[in-house]
């Protein structure tokens, strides 16, 4: 890790000056379309902080989107990386292989959920693992309609995109959209009409029906979903639901996808979060936190599903790059060396701890409609106190008010108004603490 030091430090209004100017050059010069959250600008990483070119020092609690489990400079990733740069940037693995992408997908077999052989193809981003995933289990099944679910969020080209279910900002004006994808029901436990206790067993029941009545079950090629649904607002579907879609596309012939590209590599607390309701997927996708920082995703399942696919059918000029191998390689050796897993589940209990005080001892705590989540992937839901009206308004103004005070917080939800935290695996328990601190500040404000 760079020797960036672990400690919150404001010496300039958030922006600060130099951010600002930078700011002015970005607008200038970057197409308007591509947002920032704050519009800080980095200067180093590391750790649990950011520091911006201003000398500012912000806690993380976004880890880049779930990307830097293992901090943004962690030193494997840096050693392992560097290493590779010097030795050869590039060859495409489909001109000449090398041993690094060879590396990452015997890794990949390991510490994905199942005994059986398991092949892995990868590539850059997360969006082109789902979409190869797709492509690779329509080439098994020879059927064609893809499922997906409310709320759930897979991507931005255009395949994806279509399986994505909330329409601004990710969608309007960019239809239309690739075909035989269809949308049903998750077990959204707070929202769910009869209450959470019925959601696993109703939500499942109805996705099941929609799926067997509107598109023919024997139709199907793949069932994707996220096992704790990110952008949409980390949702954990409600116990029950995830083993009863996975049986039935297990009874039906379906590809069975989980979308890990969040959720996994020690983000929940496991490897991935399917292991906690022991679901064994039979595609995997993965990326974000899988190479501590560099461009990597993966696809990962039964080898008979992934070798489905004719020769020369998969690939990409920079699929599986060899430093971002590298970094992969760097990153799954922190998570193992530090217990990432231990760390991030120990996250979630001092995160739980101090939200679930602030909603019952707060005069306005009542806003809080619902603590959720798993390990460092962690989320409250924001409502209009006394209902369940979404407020999206009371999350930005929180999420502003974290931001001035050096605090990175993201928000997310099909209503936007989720505040969401994801910090580094490997942040400390002070900065933990600290930036709780400032959150229970703000909401005292709001
Ligand atoms: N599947 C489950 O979370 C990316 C995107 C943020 P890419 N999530 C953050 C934004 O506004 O673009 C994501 C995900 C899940 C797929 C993806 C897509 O991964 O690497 O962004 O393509």
């Amino acid at each position: 890790m760079s020797d960036i030091p672990q400690e919150r430090r404001l010496v300039t209004a958030i922006p600060g000056p130099k951010s600002a100017e930078l700011q002015a050059r970005r607008v200038a010069a970057v197409a308007a379309g591509v947002g920032s959250t704050l519009p800080v600008f980095t200067a180093r990483a590391g750790g649990g902080i950011i520091e911006d070119v201003d000398g500012n020092r912000l806690i993380d609690f976004g880890s880049g989107i779930a990307v830097t489990s293992v901090g943004a400079s962690a030193e494997a990733v840096v050693r392992r990386a560097s290493a590779q740069l010097a030795d050869f940037t590039h060859t495409c693995f489909m001109v000449t292989p090398y041993e690094g992408y060879v590396e990452v997908c015997e890794q990949l077999a390991e510490l994905t959920p199942g005994d059986h052989a398991k092949k892995s193809a990868l590539f850059n981003s997360g969006a082109e693992a789902v979409e190869n995933a797709v492509k690779i289990a329509r080439a098994y099944t020879k059927r064609t309609a893809v499922v997906v679910f409310d709320h759930g969020y897979h991507g931005r080209t255009n395949l994806t995109m279509g399986m994505t279910a909330k329409n601004m900002p990710y969608k309007q004006g960019f239809g239309p959209f690739a075909p035989e994808v269809y949308r049903v029901p998750v077990a959204y436990g707070y929202r769910w009409p009869t209450g959470a206790e019925n959601a696993g067993a109703e939500a499942s029941a109805q996705a099941i029906d929609e799926i067997t009545k509107q598109i023919g079950a024997e139709n199907v090629a793949a069932i994707i979903i996220e096992p704790v649904l990110g952008e949409g607002g980390f949702i954990e579907p409600a116990k029950g639901f995830l083993p009863a879609i996975a049986r039935f596309a297990k009874d039906n012939g379906i590809v069975f996808v989980a979308d890990e590209i969040q959720s996994g590599f020690c983000r929940t607390g496991q490897w991935f979060a399917c292991e906690d309701e022991g679901i064994v997927p039979d595609l995997i996708t993965t990326a974000k936190g899988i190479a501590g920082g560099l461009p990597l995703s993966a696809v990962t399942g039964r080898a008979e599903i992934m070798d489905a696919a004719h020769a020369g059918g998969l690939g990409g000029t920079y699929g599986g790059n060899p430093v971002a191998c590298a970094g992969a390689l760097g990153a799954i050796e922190t998570m193992r060396e530090l217990d990432l897993n231990g760390k991030a589940k120990r996250i979630e209990e001092v995160m739980k701890g101090r939200l679930a005080e602030m909603q019952s001892k707060l005069p306005n705590g009542d806003a809080i409609g619902d603590i959720r989540g798993r390990g460092a992937m962690i989320a409250i839901e924001l409502v209009k106190p006394g209902t369940k009206e979404p407020d999206a308004a009371a999350a930005g103004a929180l999420a502003k008010a974290c931001h001035s005070e050096g605090l990175l917080v993201l928000t997310c939800g099909t209503y936007g108004n989720v505040l969401r935290f994801l910090p580094p695996l490997v942040i400390g328990e002070d900065l933990l603490n600290e930036g709780l601190d400032i959150i229970e500040q703000a909401f005292a404000q709001l």
